[in-house]
């Protein structure tokens, strides 16, 4: 199977408390109904590939768990629950645990206690699992996962996210199996080496977080250059607004949980 294509995702439709999310600057309040709408045809994209969508109800208690990814790692063997490193969203992980148990059968879960991992710090590649340390994620949380997922065949490699930035997704995404999509300030880090890197174009770093779903390139909305690389380069690109989520540091891929369970 290859790494992007998928049968499955999960959703969670946006509280009314995001306009508590966390952000690392101020840049305005998301506006609730403009993110429904984004939220509305994010889930459009995904269905219109054929994948199965499962859309949670809202929680008023987390608000930053639209933002599933952070919240698990799901490969076709397993899903592996996270420990968040943001105090706000540990609780989030729990209620995502039964879902994944639903359709999965059985899941693994990181369970240290000094141990910090999000999904949005986690790329698959066909041939490695690269996991970059942030703020969020911390040696004990890669470890760990690189234990959990080790009879399943995966090598997990630690890499580096650059400061000031998030997530180490929040710079780049799996195109295929072997091409990626980066910004300049993360490959030039060497950490792609040996992959096909296609690059953001200067200026447009915050698209760098867009997802390959199935037959689709989804990115955000308004970055006209790196979607013209991407035209170009053969992708079926689909564009959706994603004003609201960027005011607090979400972008596409930070959106759905992506898999196919193998069982
Ligand atoms: C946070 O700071 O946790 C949220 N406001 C944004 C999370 C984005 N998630 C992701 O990039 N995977």
């Amino acid at each position: 199977m290859r790494s992007y294509t998928f049968s499955h995702a999960i959703t969670r439709r946006p509280s009314a408390s995001i306009i508590a999310g966390l952000r690392a600057v101020d840049t305005g309040t998301p506006d609730l109904a403009v993110m429904q709408a984004h939220h509305a045809d994010y889930i459009a994209a995904l269905r219109s590939t054929g994948a199965q969508v499962l859309e949670l109800d809202a929680m008023e208690a987390f608000p930053d768990s639209v933002f599933v990814e952070d919240t698990a790692l799901c490969l076709p063997e397993g899903a592996v629950v996270m420990r968040p490193g943001a105090p706000s969203r540990l609780g989030e992980a729990a209620e995502m645990a039964p879902h994944l148990a639903a359709l999965y059968g059985v899941v693994r879960r990181i369970e240290g206690a000094d141990s910090f991992i999000e999904g949005g710090d986690i790329l698959t590649t066909e041939r490695e699992i690269l996991v970059g340390r942030s703020d969020r994620t911390n040696a004990a949380g890669v470890a760990e996962l690189a234990k959990l997922v080790a009879d399943w065949g995966y090598t997990v490699r630690e890499v580096f996210t650059p400061p000031g930035v998030l997530h180490f997704k929040t710079d780049c995404s799996l195109l295929d199996g072997d091409t990626i999509l980066s910004t300049k300030r993360l490959a030039d880090s060497g950490c792609f080496d040996g992959y096909k890197v296609i690059y953001v174009a200067d200026g447009e770093e915050a698209c760098a977080n867009t997802i390959r779903f199935n037959d689709l390139v989804i990115m955000p909305a308004g970055f006209p250059k790196t979607r013209a690389v991407l035209v170009q380069a053969g992708y079926k690109v689909v564009e959706i607004g994603n004003s609201e989520c960027a005011k607090i540091d979400g972008g596409m891929s930070c959106l759905s949980l992506r898999f196919s369970p193998t069982r």
